[in-house]
């Protein structure tokens, strides 16, 4: 982790992927350079003012150069294009078997909480072969979670989620950096990545303080904040219950549906008067300001919990599903 690099080490498939995309991008550059740069320094030489050469400049035609240097550029810029396209989306879906990690950026330090309950800060422990996904946000102002072991790389934005996930293949302690200025201590907003045998990593969880796993907290906060005594099932008030919604599309009482992502649970909570669920009131009182990041990331937790569909998915990019578990 020490010794100077050009490049960081490939920890995980995809760092190997875009590797190979930038250096066939570079490769490409250097080529086209090499077309326009070399003809201008020989040309420059060859016609300078004063040489001996054939100045005649007879007019030439030619139907294939001209095709051929505007589609052969044409061809390559698509089919970089398209490699990136792919590379991209691949990047923005997250597999459904993912470890689950909570991310909250503050001004100057990452906290992090896993699903199990084990919080850390600045670090991050996870095992090799597992994909692992992040469900991200700020406190205050933008940072971005980058650990360029994994060339992953993405903003945390206060009030809303992103995710990031990556599949890290070679155990070892790798950099976390906050890869966006985000006020003086900025460059000390940085971490590790530790990545361990599986083995290894479950003796990890099980030492220190156990922390309660984020849904059971979510279950507690839930009683505790009297969100139960509305959607409990005995309530007299006429409140949605929340049991099997995640992941589905709900009805909205404009007529619209939603899919009920994190981003809809969030804003559910924060906002209740934004979508208001198809026969019901608005009689919610929001939350904003009282709940820190931590417990709604908790709350949302335990929604997922209790039912809909465990996609594993991550941030604003989750599709509907209809499916159920
Ligand atoms: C005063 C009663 C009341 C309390 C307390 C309350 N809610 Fe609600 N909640 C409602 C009502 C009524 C709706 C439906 C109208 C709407 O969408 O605002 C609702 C809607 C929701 C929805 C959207 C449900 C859907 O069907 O789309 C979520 C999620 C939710 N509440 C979560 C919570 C959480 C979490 C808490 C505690 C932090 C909480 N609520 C506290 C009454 C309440
Ligand atoms: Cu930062």
């Amino acid at each position: 982790m020490d010794e100077f690099r050009l490049f960081p080490p490939q920890a995980s498939p995809v760092a190997q992927q875009l590797d190979w995309l930038f250096f066939a991008l570079s490769a490409i550059t250097i080529f086209f350079c090499a077309v326009v740069f070399l003809p201008i320094i020989f040309f420059s030489v060859k016609y300078r003012r004063g040489s001996q050469v054939d100045r005649s400049h007879p007019r030439t035609e030619s139907m294939l150069i001209e095709s051929g240097w505007t589609l052969v550029p044409l061809l390559i810029a698509i089919g970089l294009f398209s490699w990136g396209a792919v590379l991209y989306f691949h990047m923005e879906r997250p597999p459904r078997d993912a470890l689950q990690v909570q991310v909250v950026g503050k001004q100057w330090m990452w906290k992090l909480q896993h699903a199990e309950g084990k919080r850390e800060i600045n670090e991050l422990h996870v095992p090799a072969g597992r994909t692992v996904a992040l469900t991200m946000t700020s406190q205050d102002v933008i940072h971005s979670f980058f650990i360029p072991a994994f060339r992953t790389k993405q903003d945390v934005v206060p009030g809303k989620y992103t995710g990031e996930w990556f599949k890290p293949t070679l155990p070892g302690e790798y950099h976390l950096f906050c890869a966006e200025y985000c006020g003086t201590n900025h460059s000390r907003m940085i971490g590790r990545v530790v990545v361990m045998e599986p083995i290894d990593y479950e003796k990890w969880l099980n030492t220190g303080e156990p922390g309660e796993a984020t849904a059971l907290a979510g279950e507690r906060l839930f009683r505790d904040r009297g969100c139960s005594g509305c959607h409990g099932l005995n309530s007299k008030f006429h409140a949605p219950p929340l049991e099997n919604m995640y992941g589905r599309s709900r009805p909205l009482a404009t007529g619209e549906t939603v899919a009920a992502d994190e981003r809809y649970l969030r804003d559910s909570i924060l906002l209740p008067g934004k979508e208001i669920a198809a026969g019901y009131e608005n009689i919610m009182p929001s939350y904003a300001g009282q709940l820190s990041e931590e417990e709604i990331m908790q709350l949302i937790a335990y929604l997922k919990s209790i039912g809909g569909s465990s996609t594993g998915k991550v941030g604003p990019t989750e599709p509907p599903s209809s499916s159920g578990k």
